[in-house]
């Protein structure tokens, strides 16, 4: 029933603000979009850019909270009203990619420079891939400097189906099978100023994946919260609400409809500029850049794995690292002395612990000048390193970009050369190189973005190699990091340097703890392209290491870039020694592994700050389940090295690289396939039960591939991980005991000494016996960790090759295999591909786990075979001593048991 006398005041009301401006109109706060998303809002502002201005119509706690960080917003005062002024479209033409629309709008906006004719191009790329390219019709403007695909021919049987509005123009992209939003721009005016690009999008749930690179958790969940998102690469140690080392404009949506099955699309801003992103309770996000174009992918999945496929796509594959590189890496800042670095490598051997990788940090070089040692403190360095790579062992070293500028005429060639060839970034206007200050005091920096410095760089690091033969390149402080902001002469006035808007970046403008943004480089400017410093410096580094090394690259990188994935490792950059980095690395490496980077670490053990042997024991056995695994901390404090805790601390760690090492035939796999068919290695459990809606939020556990799920303690002063366990089969590793409690959350006993770790039945795990090394271990037997399904079944696969050469996937020189256990209790081993065949690959032992019923025959390939054993009591068959040579010709080898009731 109406109750007449409220309808009655509420239209009184109503007509109070209708005299007001009647577009103010807005029923819902959540539907605000920011009309001053610059700092410093007030009504007059406002105003004077014709928007509204109101106080929100609920206030809730969310509205009136205290504002925390740079990352919390709430219910802007400011928004805009629905006759802001907006686009039309005057053309709409069919091309050979789709469509071609001309949008033009009369009245400029707020922003300075508006472009009011723009040119739309929506491209059908592929039947899951679409792509809005929005640019100035009559001026070319910054565009990304990314391979990506060039789509000339519309896709047929497209998953997606696309609508636009006329007038304010919209575009509207939904999934055809349900009719869920994928993109909506309806929203809020799309702006497009020459530094100010403003686009909103519907989201199709608050529920989010993705979006860095920030210290935050898996699930970005805005069901109750304004989010801000700042985008540009910044040196700055590990921390919630900024902007970190790395840029990665994508994201994941999680769309719930009434299926009950959950689909996934992604979208990618394909666009460099320092950028802010809002996101709001709608469920909507707002991108706000301040230059280029807007280039927006929409990928439709419809699985979580398809997004990513999708999206790789576009940036390309993850690196296919060198084997060795899987080994336990090991770091510090601050060796000092060559003496104390030969006496950590000296009691980690002792100890008994394999390093497969010794690292140094910048302390090796003569006053931090890259290319360099210092001949006193590190005397000796260069047969050091020879001698780790004699024992079948490797060595890494840092650089950094900041090449010093101010040693004598002569003394310096990188310099020197750098300078006569031009190569260094310049001043605004001006051929002189922009100074700054690094390490080794005033720099210039290299602008890797032109091919010049390619050659530079590589004829220096072939120097280099030449006295130091380094495995591969650190590359650190290529954000590009600086300790002043700007130069040392500071930066222009021009807008270069000071946009009209800054997005919330750390430190306040984008020229802090940077080189000056109006300063210029090959392709363009700093502004354009500073974000992209460490991805140019990347992709050098690895071409410089191929024709240097003659072998498949390894690159460690702190600044990435979407696509850096495909150059570089990363590690998530200056940690601290605390429960909550601990925690927090589980997230980070998830997310790198969704950009692109499977091979992707975290300092283990802690950077900053004094570890403890109770987090640095925990931090080592989940660190043996990162993909790359490297204890590394800062200068100055205490020595972390698995060989300076107590004895049983050391067992405990040996125990867990142990693990680790074992499992490296399974996890090198894994890498094969992200770099073949873009699948990620390690990944969040909602990837492989999307439908478990328990999953979503869970960031605390991990998989290692489909297999085998990880669920470390994470606390100090615990001996219980509460954990959640899917629904299906899992059998507890290495003991091989079924888990009866499944579907639920399950508190483990977790003494000190236990990692919780859990393979699922249906997989086979290769395994292998470890060696002392990565290299001496390669023709140790494999043993294959077969978990059954519930049915019976078993399914998995191996990779082999050298371990380093340079392409040998793409020219296919290696071996491959697949097998499987049908319900008939045979295990089939297929040869698929044995090109490589320089080393012996021998199966040592099966190990079943699941078999309900006694076994009483074993045969191989056959035969009637003896050495095996039954445990009754836990279901498991092990098959020992069988020693089948892998690489037989025979195509297909058997290994079948029979049991009785
Ligand atoms: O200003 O090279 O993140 O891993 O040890 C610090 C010294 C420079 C930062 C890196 C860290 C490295 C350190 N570097």
């Amino acid at each position: 029933m109406i109750r007449w006398p409220f309808v009655t005041s509420f239209i009184i009301l109503c007509c109070v603000t209708c005299i007001y401006t009647q577009q103010c109109e807005q029923s819902v706060d959540l539907a605000r979009f920011d009309c001053h998303p610059d700092d410093g809002a007030s009504q007059e502002r406002c105003e004077a850019r014709k928007c509204c201005w109101r106080l929100p119509i609920q206030h809730t706690n969310s509205t009136e909270k205290h504002r925390k960080s740079f990352q919390d917003i709430s219910v802007p005062l400011c928004y805009f009203p629905s006759d802001f002024p907006a686009y039309s479209i005057v053309s709409n033409e069919p091309t050979s990619f789709g469509k071609r629309v001309r949008i033009v709008k009369s009245q400029t906006t707020f922003m300075p420079n508006d472009i009011l004719d723009l040119t739309v191009d929506l491209l059908y790329e592929t039947q899951q891939r679409f792509r809005i390219r929005i640019y100035d019709t009559f001026n070319k403007r910054f565009e990304v400097p990314l391979d990506v695909p060039v789509v000339e021919k519309k896709a047929d049987m497209i998953d997606y189906e696309v609508k636009l509005a006329q007038k304010p123009f919209a575009i509207l992209v939904t999934r055809k099978s349900t009719g869920v939003t994928l993109f909506d721009s309806s929203l809020s005016p799309l702006i497009f100023a020459d530094q100010f690009i403003h686009i909103s999008t519907r989201l199709s749930s608050p529920l989010l994946y993705g979006l860095g690179e920030h210290t935050q958790p898996l699930l970005i969940n805005i069901t109750n919260e304004w989010k801000r998102l700042t985008f540009w690469t910044r040196d700055i140690g590990v921390r919630p609400d900024t902007n970190l080392y790395g840029v990665h404009p994508f994201h994941i949506n999680l769309e719930l409809n009434k299926t009950g099955q959950t689909s996934f699309h992604g979208q990618f801003m394909l666009n460099a500029n320092a950028m802010d992103m809002n996101l709001q309770p709608l469920p909507a996000l707002t991108y706000i850049t301040i230059g280029g174009i807007v280039d927006l992918y929409v990928f439709t999945g419809p699985t979580v794995q398809n997004v990513i496929q999708q999206y790789w796509d576009v940036i390309g594959k993850p690196l296919f690292p060198p084997y060795w590189t899987l080994g336990f890496h090991l770091c510090r800042w601050g060796y000092g002395t060559i003496e104390n670095l030969t006496e950590v490598m000296q009691r980690m051997h002792d100890a008994d612990f394999p390093v497969d990788i010794q690292w140094t940090d910048i302390d090796t070089m003569y006053a931090h000048l890259d290319f360099t040692y210092d001949n006193k403190t590190f005397h000796g360095l260069p047969e050091l390193v020879r001698k780790i790579k004699a024992e079948g062992r490797h060595y890494m070293n840092i650089i950094d970009p900041g090449i010093s500028s101010t040693q004598p005429p002569g003394t310096y060639p990188p310099y020197d050369e750098g300078l006569a060839q031009g190569i260094f970034i310049t001043k605004y206007n001006s051929t002189e190189p922009i100074v700054g200050e690094v390490w080794p005091g005033p720099t210039v920096f290299p602008d890797f973005t032109n091919p010049k410095t390619v050659e530079w760089w590589t004829k220096f690091l072939a120097a280099y190699h030449e006295i130091i033969p380094v495995d591969g390149m650190w590359i650190d402080m290529n954000e590009p990091s600086n300790f002043v902001d700007g130069s040392h002469e500071g930066c222009t006035s021009n807008s270069l340097d000071n946009p009209p808007y800054t997005p919330h970046v750390y430190g306040g403008n984008i020229t802090a703890k940077t080189v000056c943004t109006s300063a210029q480089q090959y392709l363009s400017s700093h502004y354009n392209l500073h974000s992209m410093y460490g991805y140019f410096e990347a992709k050098a580094t690895n071409i410089a290491l191929r024709t240097i090394l003659k072998k498949r690259p390894f690159v460690l990188s702190r600044s990435t870039f979407a696509g850096s994935g495909h150059y570089t490792t990363h590690w998530s950059g200056d940690n601290a020694a605390t429960y909550q980095d601990l925690y927090q690395s589980i997230p980070t490496i998830l997310n790198h592994n969704i950009f692109g980077m499977t091979f992707a670490g975290a300092e283990i053990c802690g950077f900053n700050d004094e570890t403890t042997e109770d987090l640095c024991t925990k931090w080592m056995q989940l660190g043996a389940f990162y993909p790359f695994m490297r204890n590394h901390n800062e200068i100055g404090i205490k020595a972390q090295d698995p060989a300076v805790f107590s004895w049983e601390a050391q067992q405990i760690m040996k125990q867990a690289l142990l693990m680790r090492y074992s499992l490296l035939p399974y996890w090198y796999t894994l890498f094969f396939k992200a770099s073949s068919i873009s699948t990620t290695v390690i990944e969040p459990l909602f990837f492989e039960y999307p439908n478990d809606e328990n999953t979503y939020n869970i960031d605390r556990q991990f998989l290692v591939g489909p297999a085998l799920l990880v669920s470390p303690n994470l606390l100090q002063n615990s001996t219980t991980v509460h954990a959640y366990v899917p629904q299906d089969v899992w059998y507890e590793f290495p003991s091989g005991i079924q888990i009866n409690k499944v579907g639920q959350y399950v508190d483990f006993e977790t003494p000190i000494q236990k990692i919780n770790v859990h393979v699922r039945g249906g997989f086979i795990i290769p395994m292998q016996i470890p060696g002392p090394n990565l290299v001496y271990g390669r023709t140790n037997p494999l043993e294959f960790l077969v978990a059954l399904s519930q049915s019976g079944s078993a399914s998995g696969s191996l990779f082999w090759d050298d371990g380093d050469s340079m392409d040998t996937i793409e020219t296919k020189s290696y071996s491959y295999f697949e097998f499987n256990v049908t319900t008939s209790n045979t295990l089939t081993i297929y040869a698929l591909l044995t090109k490589y065949r320089d080393l012996p690959i021998v199966l040592g032992g099966v190990k079943v786990l699941g078999v309900h019923k006694s076994v009483t025959n074993v045969n191989v390939n056959g035969k009637s075979y003896p050495n095996f054993a039954y445990n009754a009591n836990d279901n498991i068959l092990f098959i020992y001593g069988v020693n089948l040579n892998l690489l037989d010709d025979k195509m297909t080898q058997t290994i079948e048991w029979s049991a009785s009731a």
